[in-house]
């Protein structure tokens, strides 16, 4: 009886934990202050918990439905659990994952060779998070310039721009213009000169006065500066003056890249072809972190055996999922839909504008777009904005306090962007302070 009894109490706490975790018992309430309590505060998350994700659309532990309108920073450009990129996960998760760089793996060259023909370049070197590939760029071009270009030890400066965001290390935030990234992240990293953005005087000034210039960091649309998209010309007169001056024009397509802005990189909008590219985010589809640097021989060649390196990048499942990734964005014309739903979605939000003060501006590039709120920077009006966004079912966060990012997954058809925008109009119109 006794036994019985201790069976029936297992069976009764098994059952209980079972429950909990299959019917979500935990509430929204209680997840956000766990992450509250237990995680570091290096975060402001709009409060929704979600679950689960599919295509365009994500759900929260309630089991309502959003259109994801971030696209967790243009890294789900093909869709949340998109199966062919979540097959060749799991296929390749069930045979070998990790070998570190130490030995080969079956993947790795045959991916390096799609994703070098893919984007028109000669080498590739494998990275995971967007951070570190900008890390890696850095340090290929100083090398370069030291090795190819003749630039005397330790002198040489990358000119990178105001108001940029390349990530969180402590070399990146060296050359941040936002003081919430560097403060007090110091002693900062030498080796930068800031110029202003979309300001073609500044870059030729620094140029043709500075020695010792090894290459330009651009992104090609700032996307943390609140998708400022620069005059039409800039990238292709900042490529040829970094030609006229044998320095290397890199181009951060970390956000841009991947169709995120109606073309396969933003960069092909002036068919500028970068000397250095680097990629990350929807590189995997947002599935797994995958991040690459580009370059053609001449460049890539100077990094040797021992020199760089991390004992992730270029692993077979980021490999294989890379590959299926990229696959996905051809096979889906997801350039030609961003180019196609970002017009709409743009006259849609300029007649949207036309009716109401409290949105001044819409701007942007394929699907990578933001509306600007008449307020103030510090005003919480855009942050208000999201909140009734997300009631009526549409996920985007406030950059910058007065602007609102809106970068849905490529996937999307003109049916759903169109109730989206329904979505928007509604809560824009409806909005009080
Ligand atoms: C966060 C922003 C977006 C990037 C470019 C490199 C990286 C990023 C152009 C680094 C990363 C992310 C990081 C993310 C928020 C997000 C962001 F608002 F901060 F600026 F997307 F717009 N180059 N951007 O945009 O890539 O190391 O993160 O993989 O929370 O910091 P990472």
């Amino acid at each position: 009886m006794i036994s019985l009894h201790k069976v029936g109490i297992a069976n009764y706490f098994y059952l209980n934990f079972y429950f909990m975790i299959t019917t979500n018992q935990f509430s929204s309430q209680k997840l956000i202050d766990l992450e509250d309590q237990y995680g570091a505060h290096n975060y402001h998350p709009l409060p929704v918990v979600l679950t689960k994700g599919e295509g365009v659309y994500v759900w929260d532990v309630d089991g309502k439905r959003y259109y994801d309108f971030l696209s967790a920073y243009s890294a789900i450009n093909q869709g949340h659990g998109h199966p062919k990129i979540i097959n060749s996960l799991i296929e390749q998760a069930q045979k070998l994952t990790l070998t570190s760089r130490a030995f080969y793996n079956d993947v790795l060259g045959k991916y390096e060779q799609f994703v070098t023909n893919y984007f028109g370049f000669d080498k590739v070197l494998p990275m995971n998070t967007g951070a570190e590939a900008v890390e890696t760029a850095i340090k290929l071009t100083r090398k370069w310039a030291y090795e190819k270009k003749g630039i005397d030890e330790n002198q040489a400066q990358i000119i990178v721009c105001e108001n940029n965001f390349h990530g969180r290390t402590t070399t990146i935030v060296s050359f941040s213009s936002d003081p919430s990234a560097r403060n007090n992240f110091g002693p900062f990293t030498p080796g930068f000169i800031k110029i202003p953005y979309n300001d073609i005087e500044a870059l030729e000034q620094v140029l043709s006065t500075q020695k010792n210039i090894a290459g330009f960091l651009v992104e090609p649309i700032q996307g943390e500066a609140g998708v400022f998209v620069p005059f039409e010309g800039y990238l292709a007169k900042a490529k040829s003056l970094c030609k006229k001056f044998n320095v290397l024009f890199i181009a951060d397509e970390v956000q841009t890249g991947i169709a995120r802005t109606g073309k396969l990189l933003a960069v092909d909008h002036e068919n500028v072809k970068p000397d250095v590219l680097i990629l990350g985010k929807a590189l995997s589809g947002g599935v797994y972190p995958v991040s690459a640097v580009l370059a053609n021989n001449e460049i890539m060649d100077v990094i040797k055996p021992g020199q760089h390196g991390s004992t992730f990048g270029g692993n077979p499942i980021a490999a294989a999922v890379a590959i299926a990734a990229l696959e996905v964005v051809k096979d889906e014309k997801l350039a030609e839909n961003a180019e196609y739903l970002g017009k709409l979605f743009r006259s849609e939000m300029n007649k949207l504008i036309e009716k109401t003060d409290l949105i001044t501006l819409v701007r942007g590039k394929g699907l990578l777009n933001a509306i600007v709120v008449n307020d103030t920077d510090e005003s919480n009006t855009a942050w208000e904005i999201c909140l009734k966004l997300r009631d009526n079912g549409l996920l985007a966060k406030p950059t910058h306090g007065n602007i609102i990012r809106f970068a849905p997954p490529l996937v999307m058809n003109e049916a759903q962007l169109m109730d989206c925008v329904s979505i928007i109009k509604k809560t824009i119109l409806e909005f009080k302070k």
